[in-house]
């Protein structure tokens, strides 16, 4: 939902006005996820590169061993609700068998279709299936014939191209974006239903394409009205960083000014009252934290001792998910095309934890090192700061203090308290909040080291 403001508009009217903006339904049930799997592979995964060339030969893509429900089944058992699959990387290899280019899983030594059989292991087992349809294409770059940036002309062009014997739609584009389109088509029609496309904005190419994001958007829509687009898109944003880590002050509410976000999405803040200052519209546009449980995206064996350990998946978990965001955390599968043991344990690990100090709350009296707080986003996100008290022998002691709250919020305390009772005090609010309060014990808190130094840096989104 979008509400524009005026340049008279006070601080005080912005706010009010961005008190009234409310997520869409495909929002609400997005962000209440709260934990997608984002899953790299490919070419990439056999050559040991991270960006692939786009003249890979499609030999080297044989996998020994591919179970797509090997990795649905460890995903839904560590609390995963959807998993986003690399369909194209940036070297334009499809792990499905599109019928509009030759460099494909059918000219591999696989010759499968990986998507299918992700597709039909998600619906088993009642996982979301999410779409990485990166629109820079190194193969379409360098290819003969290939269409990334040829400077072919924009005409009128019926979608899909082919007949798939469905709707066809209509669309003003270049070579490049009509192969998008088909691709999209391809994706959105025979896979089942799809919970979120994600639109890298990673340019590894040299030639100038301009992407029809509106025609893309608009085919999204008409086939797959309950995707998200995140990322390139108008639903989710990245978060600015790929360390997992969201702001202390993460609003959903976003100021937009001439159709742009007023800040870049790795600023230190975003939607902060002088963002608010220079918006001509506010919008919902929640956040979402990508980051590898290794250091590279795809499987290199050299990292299987880098698997990050469980205290630093929970910090991410609290710094994501406790910071208002969804975490979509990647696990690449290996050459076998299965999840190694490192990460598949990590991820038992992962999800009985979660389960146990975030899922479950402490009764009070009792001890707990973590404040839980949680606004119902339907009703938008109000709450500036709060503080936190608690009734520690018969006295009321303040123990923490913050700013937002969103979805979630939550805080680890420096130290353990045992208290009788808990309350919170919300101290500023744009308007009418509800909120919930819940205390946890997390026996990782506090974790030495990992404390977050200065915000987000740059990444090649
Ligand atoms: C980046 C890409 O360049 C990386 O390879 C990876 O896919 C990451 C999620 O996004 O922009």
């Amino acid at each position: 939902m979008v509400v524009d403001v005026e340049p008279s508009d006070s601080p005080d009217d912005l706010r009010r006005k961005a008190s009234t903006v409310r997520p869409t339904p495909r929002q609400v049930a997005w962000q209440r996820q709260e934990l997608t799997a984002f899953v790299h592979f490919g070419p990439n995964t056999f050559t040991d590169l991270e960006w692939g060339t786009g003249v890979d030969d499609p030999a080297v893509f044989d996998p020994s061993a591919l179970d797509c429900s090997q990795w649905v089944r460890t995903l839904v058992s560590a609390g995963f609700k959807s998993v986003i699959l690399t369909a194209k990387h940036h070297d334009g290899f499809c792990l499905w068998p599109s019928r509009y280019l030759p460099h494909t899983v059918a000219a591999s030594p696989y010759r499968g279709d990986v998507l299918a059989s992700l597709a039909e292991a998600c619906r088993e087992h009642g996982l979301g299936l999410g779409l990485y349809l990166s629109p820079a294409d190194l193969y379409q770059e360098k290819a003969p014939g290939g269409y990334y940036g040829n400077g072919s002309p924009v005409v009128s062009s019926e979608i899909p191209s082919l007949d798939h014997g469905g709707a066809r739609f209509r669309y003003d584009v270049d070579d490049y974006n009509r192969f998008y389109l088909n691709q999209l088509y391809e994706l959105l029609t025979e896979y089942g239903p799809v919970a979120e496309v994600w639109l890298d904005g990673a340019n590894p190419t040299s030639s100038a394409q301009g992407y029809a994001y509106e025609a893309w958007f608009d085919l999204i829509r008409q086939l797959a009205p309950d995707a998200t687009i995140a990322v390139g898109g108008p639903d989710v944003r990245w978060v600015g960083n790929e360390d997992g880590l969201a702001r202390e002050a993460e609003w959903s509410v976003v100021p937009f000014a001439g159709g742009e976000m007023v800040a870049a999405q790795s600023a230190a803040a975003v939607a902060g009252p002088a963002e608010l200052l220079r918006a001509d519209q506010l919008r919902w546009y929640p956040a979402e934290v990508d980051v590898s449980i290794r250091p590279g995206w795809f499987y290199h064996v050299a990292e299987d001792a880098a698997v990050k350990s469980l205290p630093e998946l929970l910090d991410i978990y609290r710094k994501s998910v406790g910071r208002n965001a969804v975490l979509l955390l990647n696990i690449p599968p290996d050459r076998r095309g299965l999840f190694a043991s490192p990460d598949v344990e990590r991820l038992a690990e992962f999800g009985a934890a979660v389960r146990e100090y975030y899922d479950t709350e402490v009764e009070l009296p009792g001890t707990f090192n973590v404040i839980g707080l949680r606004e119902n986003i339907e009703s938008g996100q109000q709450v500036e700061s709060f503080a936190v008290d608690a009734l520690v022998n018969d006295s009321w002691t303040e123990i923490a203090t913050g700013t937002t709250i969103g979805h979630r919020r939550l805080l680890p305390l420096p130290e353990p308290v045992s208290a009788t009772a808990v309350r919170a005090r919300i101290l500023s609010t744009r308007g009418a909040a509800d909120i919930t309060l819940s205390v946890h014990h997390d026996p990782t808190v506090p974790l030495p080291g990992v404390e977050p130094g200065p915000e987000p840096s740059e990444s090649p989104v």
